[in-house]
């Protein structure tokens, strides 16, 4: 199992041209979210620089994230409980709702507090290691980093049901099939999945990107003809953009990829 050589350094940063790579750093504890993992995960997410058009989240070690740090839960006061999950919202918030999409690389346990910071990312990648769990009910506690709205909207509040009540953990390729994950890859190959998605992001227009990333959730759950108006408002503004002017030009004078499988 990798060690933290450095146990002050709880998230790395390590930034590649436009891509960021943000790696939790907690291998010996299974990378489990304690306030100090969420804080330095926000401060990360905060301070890269405005050149970078891609992040990408992955946990190091053999397990993504066994969730909340359950040694700090029995301290808690019911108040202190409410700020806890209230920085957790923030921290996630700034993966959701950044200038840029974030990839998620997922081997191992993704499980309680990991799903939930898993699915504040836009892309999920998972290797054939990877298993989902939400083992709230076994703990005698409750989802608290955002997952009761994400996660649910991700497959739906009455699977999330069976899995609290339950204990059901899922494989890759059930997560899969559910919406967990976008992709599943061989063992070991998940980050090199992620950098080939993460250049073709780059490789978009950034304003289509952030409507992306940000229009989408609001229209969800808007109703239909204020989701239909703000589809409308956000496609004249990135048409309008030079960017999109010349990438459209560039197709209509072939210069530009064609869409195709593979
Ligand atoms: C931890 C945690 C943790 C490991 N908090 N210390 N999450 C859970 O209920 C998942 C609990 N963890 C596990 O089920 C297993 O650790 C794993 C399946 C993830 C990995 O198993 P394994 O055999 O590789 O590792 P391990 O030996 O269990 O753990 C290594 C060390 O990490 C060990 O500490 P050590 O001092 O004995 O070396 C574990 O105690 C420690 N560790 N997971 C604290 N989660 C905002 S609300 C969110 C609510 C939730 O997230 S609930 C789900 C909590």
């Amino acid at each position: 199992m990798t060690q933290n050589t450095n146990p002050e350094i709880l998230v790395k940063v390590q930034v590649e041209d436009d891509i960021a790579t943000l790696t939790l750093n907690r291998p010996e504890k299974r990378n489990a979210l304690s306030l100090r993992v969420v804080e330095q995960l926000r401060q990360a997410f905060e301070n890269l620089p405005d050149t970078v058009r891609v992040a990408i989240l992955a946990g190091e070690g053999v397990h993504f994230c066994a969730g909340l740090d359950l040694s700090e839960l029995s301290e808690t006061t019911t108040a202190e409980g409410v700020q806890h999950s209230f920085k957790w919202y923030e921290a996630f918030s700034k993966i959701q709702f950044g200038r840029f999409p974030v990839i998620c690389v997922m081997q191992g346990a993704v499980v309680g507090g990991g799903l939930e910071l898993a699915s504040a990312a836009h892309v999920r990648v998972a290797d054939d290691t990877t298993y989902f769990g939400l083992p709230e009910g076994q703990r005698g506690i409750f989802l608290g980093g955002g997952g009761s709205v994400r996660v649910s909207k991700l497959i739906g509040f009455s699977r999330v049901t069976e899995m609290m009540l339950t204990g059901h953990v899922l494989d890759a390729k059930e997560g899969l099939a559910i919406n967990l994950t976008h992709y599943v890859t061989p063992q070991g190959q998940a980050m090199e999945k992620a950098r080939e998605l993460a250049r073709k992001i780059a490789g978009n227009a950034p304003l289509s990107n952030f409507a992306i990333m940000n229009a989408l959730p609001l229209i969800a759950e808007q109703p239909m003809s204020h989701g239909l108006f703000t589809e409308a408002l956000m496609a004249s503004i990135t048409q309008g953009a030079p960017e999109a002017k010349e990438r459209v030009n560039a197709f209509l004078e072939k210069r530009a990829a064609k869409v195709s499988l593979g």
